[in-house]
C-alpha cells in the first residue's frame, strides 16, 4: 500500500505512526497539497492529504477512515478498543486532538496571507479551541495513557497533535500550563514510531 503524504501534518503522522506500531510496510509518497503540481486532488477530491491507496488501488481517506480500516487489515496490536465504552472515548479523544490540530492549522495558513488581510478575530477564534482544547486533554489523562491502562490511538492522535504544535507554534510553550500533556509527551516521546515520524520542515 502506498501513503500520500507531508512530512508536516499531523494527521498523516498519526496514520504514520499506526502503520509503525503494526509493523505494516508501505510506500511513503510525498506531495504537499499547497504545491501547483499537487497530484493529491486525483486521490482525494477533497485534495487532502494523507490519502491511503490500498494495493487493490482503491483510495481512502480521511486520517480517521484510514486508522479504522488499519484496525481491520492488522488487528494486532489493537490500537482500538475492542469495548464498545473505551472504543468511542478513543475517538472522543482522537476528535479532540484532530480539532486543536485543524485549528493550529488554520492559523498557520492565516499567518501566511498578507498581514493586511489577516483576519485577528479569526485568529483568535481558533486559538480559543487550541487553549480550551489542551486544557480539556490535560484534565482528562488518568494515568499513563489516554484510555485505560494501554496505549491506544488517541495517546496517537495526541502525540501527533501536541508535535504539530511544537512545530509550528514553537512560541506556545503549551508545556509551562500542561504538565500532564507534558508528561504524557515525553513517555510517548520513547517510542520509536513516534521517533521515527517527527515532523520535518
Ligand atoms: N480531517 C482530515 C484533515 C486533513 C487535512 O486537513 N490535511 C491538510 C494537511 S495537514 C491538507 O491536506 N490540506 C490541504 C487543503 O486543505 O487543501 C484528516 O483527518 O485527514
Amino acid at each position: 500500500m502506498k501513503l500520500i503524504a507531508s512530512l508536516t501534518s499531523p494527521f498523516a503522522r498519526k496514520v504514520r505512526i499506526v502503520l509503525a506500531e503494526k509493523n505494516i510496510p508501505f510506500d511513503l509518497v510525498i506531495d504537499i497539497p499547497w504545491n501547483a503540481d499537487t497530484e493529491v486532488p486525483k486521490f482525494n477530491p477533497l485534495g487532502k492529504i494523507p490519502v491511503l491507496v490500498r494495493d487493490g488501488g482503491g483510495t481512502l481517506f480521511d486520517s480517521r477512515v484510514i486508522v479504522e480500516y488499519l484496525e481491520e487489515f492488522k488487528p494486532w496490536p489493537m490500537l482500538i478498543p475492542a469495548d464498545a465504552e473505551d472504543r468511542i472515548a478513543v475517538k472522543k479523544w482522537e476528535a479532540l486532538a484532530d480539532g486543536i490540530s485543524d485549528a493550529a492549522a488554520i492559523i498557520f495558513l492565516e499567518r501566511k496571507r498578507p498581514e493586511s488581510q489577516q483576519s485577528k478575530d479569526w485568529i483568535a477564534r481558533q486559538q480559543k479551541k487550541i487553549d480550551n482544547g489542551l486544557a480539556a486533554m490535560n484534565t482528562s489523562v488518568a494515568g499513563n495513557f489516554c484510555v485505560g491502562e494501554g496505549f491506544t490511538l488517541a495517546d496517537i492522535a495526541v502525540g501527533s497533535c501536541l508535535g504539530y504544535l511544537d512545530c509550528r507554534f514553537p512560541e506556545l510553550d503549551w508545556r509551562k500550563g500542561f504538565a500532564v500533556l507534558a508528561a504524557l509527551s515525553e513517555r510517548l516521546a520513547l517510542r520509536p514510531a513516534f521517533q521515527a515520524t517527527l515532523p520535518v520542515t
